[in-house]
């Protein structure tokens, strides 16, 4: 299980964050490779980079020249079925949107699922928690929620809404005709664009699965109109698949409001039991949060000699419970294999999305037990335990995996380092407490969104989110972005890995705003009391900023649609290929989307000049990348200053 890395990564130089370069650093001492020390020994691929390689059929992979100086004249270059650069180009972004919108929809999928079984009874596990949530989103599915006997109008049955809600987001994912249902929740101006250019999503799964026969060999060969493909599956992504998930999650287990939690590896508890909850689909991790809480398994964890179980969360599964349940997270996604380096890890429970294969390798290492869960993501190590999750028996399975880790803490070898590093934060925002701890509205009062935006005392809105990259210092790109933006009083939603950083850096308290904010967005959090940096939750959760910029919108002051706005989005340390759906969706829902790092266009400078630029003329909405922070923070500003500007606002 151990393998010592030809080259060691340098710590101070692979994270800004103290306790990551501590368990970096530990982890070399006992001679156990990680992502970081990989990053140094594995260079990426200089064709791949530039997006140009395609290996759609066995007559390639065919890698195309790289366009060093420049085209001079006609770009000649193309595979042998006389593909260009543009074309493959195009098609390995469509590709990524397809491989994002899959994994963001079919956990939404999930969720409906389950939802479904919920409302017909067929679960005991799930249940209706926010029951105003339901009868909120029901309109949008067609859904009657009053019935009127006798000529009297009466509040609808419950079960019976749900299960019309659940039937009818079900099939959101494969109905015969029409366009999905959520999408009239947009601005109409945005509806209408996207009416025009012929991308209203008819079913989610049809989107997807066009993306793959479009850019299977010898099918679209316009890179337009593969893009056209592309912007119709990130939309049933965004305003589909993530945004069905987020609600029903809603319904199912609570609408987050604020709450306080810890952040960081600092989280995990010598003398306690350690379980942490790792990947994204939060069907499973509420039931190990209510199991590890009862008063039963507490108890037998003391039986066993621990002082109870401390639960945490990476990635997007600890979003999920953080933001319902106050349950820290222990990192973010660069941080897992740290998690059990520490030696304190006495289970880690993983279902789908971000997790290293190499976790296994790492877990061989140490007592913890490795355990997936989910029927689409096994491990082929033979250290992996596998417990398959099913809605039915949810609870028994939470319960026999949190008594896994109780049985298993007795055996901890190693030395235990637990790095000490820890902050406080608030999280547990959504669109609903953005208004409700803003004067209860968008707009119409000193306290709310709007007026302070337009008043300038808040500059815009910043939408910064995604994930860690191994290629770049984790977490710097995060948070020094995110300082000047909140210094600039630009107001932050956070999800993701993105947000996790925030709160490990202290950027998710009330008490920042006074330390990094300008003056603006400085008063208008000490008065209303909410951090700078608004945790919104996890990726499917972008589905909030989605909303959130639309009720800002509809509250007037501010143009008539999302790309009127004074806002702009950001992804500085992306790596996923869901986070290539996120930007397109924001792109063309109307926001100017800069990503961090380096985006896979450079061979082909025409598709990456239809990206950046002409893709504004249509959705309003644009792509950039820029990996310096501070030029990345200023390009956001600009662009929110020249939003201020046409609306008549600037100061
Ligand atoms: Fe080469 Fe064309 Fe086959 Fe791609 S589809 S691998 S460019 S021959
Ligand atoms: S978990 S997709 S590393 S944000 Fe959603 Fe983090 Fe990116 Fe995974």
């Amino acid at each position: 299980a151990k393998a010592k890395a030809a080259k060691l990564a340098d710590p101070m130089e692979a994270s800004i964050e103290p306790s990551t370069q501590e368990m970096i650093r530990r982890a070399q001492q006992l001679n156990i490779e990680t992502v970081f020390d990989r990053a140094v020994t594995m260079k990426p691929c200089a064709i791949g980079l530039q997006g140009i390689c395609c290996k759609n059929c066995a007559m390639g992979p065919c890698r195309l020249p790289l366009p060093k100086d420049g085209i001079q004249g006609e770009d000649t270059r193309k595979g042998l079925c006389g593909a260009t650069a543009n074309t493959i180009c195009a098609r390995n972004f469509a590709r990524m949107i397809a491989a994002g919108a899959a994994a963001h929809s079919d956990h939404g999928r999930n969720v409906a699922l389950t939802f479904l079984e919920a409302a017909k009874g067929t679960t005991k596990d799930y249940k209706i928690k926010d029951p105003a949530k339901l009868i909120q989103i029901a309109p949008y599915f067609g859904v009657a929620t009053t019935v009127e006997e006798d000529g009297v109008v009466k509040d609808r049955d419950l079960q019976e809404i749900a299960l019309a809600v659940a039937k009818k987001a079900v099939n959101e994912w494969g109905k015969p005709s029409g366009t999905l249902d959520y999408l009239k929740r947009a601005p109409q101006p945005l509806q209408d664009k996207w009416i025009e250019e012929g991308v209203m999503p008819r079913n989610v799964d049809r989107e997807i699965v066009e993306i793959m026969h479009r850019t299977h060999m010898g099918v679209d060969q316009d890179y337009k109109n593969l893009m056209k493909q592309g912007t119709r599956a990130s939309l049933a992504d965004g305003w589909g698949g993530s945004m069905i998930g987020t609600d029903l999650q809603d319904v199912m287990f609570g609408t987050p409001s604020p709450l306080q939690a810890e952040a960081n590896l600092g989280v995990m508890k010598e003398d306690h039991v350690n379980i942490i909850v790792h990947g994204h689909e939060p069907l499973l991790s509420e039931m190990i949060v209510a199991a590890a809480q009862s008063q039963e398994l507490i108890s037998y964890a003391k039986e066993k000699g621990a002082k109870g179980i401390q639960l945490g969360g990476i990635c997007c599964t600890a979003n999920e419970i953080l933001q319902r349940h106050g349950v820290p997270p222990a990192g973010t996604f660069l941080q897992q294999e740290l998690a059990i380096i520490t030696g304190a890890c006495d289970a880690m429970i993983v279902d789908v999305q971000c997790i290293f294969q190499n976790l296994a390798n790492v877990a061989k290492c140490f007592h913890t037990k490795l355990i997936t869960t989910h029927p689409i993501a096994k491990m082929e190590q033979d250290n992996v335990i596998h417990i398959e999750f099913d809605e039915h028996h949810a609870m028994e399975d939470a319960v026999r995996i949190v008594k896994m880790a109780i049985d298993n803490y007795a055996n901890r070898g190693a030395e235990v380092i637990i790095p000490r590093h820890k902050t406080t934060q608030i999280a547990g925002f959504g669109v609903e407490s953005i208004k409700y701890h803003l004067g209860g509205a968008f707009r119409g009062d000193y306290y709310t969104l709007n007026d302070n935006i337009i008043n300038g005392r808040i500059r815009g809105i910043a939408g910064v989110v995604g994930c860690n990259n191994a290629r770049t210092k984790h977490n710097e790109e995060h948070i020094t972005l995110i300082k000047e933006l909140i210094k600039n009083d630009v107001i932050v939603l956070t999800t993701g890995c993105s947000a996790i950083a925030a709160g490990i850096h202290g950027l998710l308290t009330p008490e920042s705003a006074a330390v990094h904010c300008g003056p603006g967005l400085a008063e208008v959090c000490e008065t209303v009391g909410i951090p700078p940096v608004l945790h919104l939750g996890s990726c499917v959760d972008n589905s909030r900023i989605l909303l959130a910029a639309t009720e800002v919108v509809k509250a007037g002051g501010l143009g008539n649609d999302i790309c009127d706005l004074p806002a702009a989005g950001s992804a500085p340390e992306w790596m996923s290929e869901k986070a290539i759906s996120i930007g397109q969706y924001f792109v063309a829902s109307g926001v100017y989307t800069v990503f961090g790092y380096h985006m896979p266009l450079d061979g082909a400078p025409e598709f990456k000049n239809y990206l950046y630029k002409e893709m504004e003329k249509i959705f309003g909405g644009k792509w950039d990348c820029e990996p310096d922070p501070i030029k990345h923070a200023h390009k956001m500003i600009a662009h929110i200053d020249k939003k201020r500007a046409e609306l008549g606002i600037d100061k």
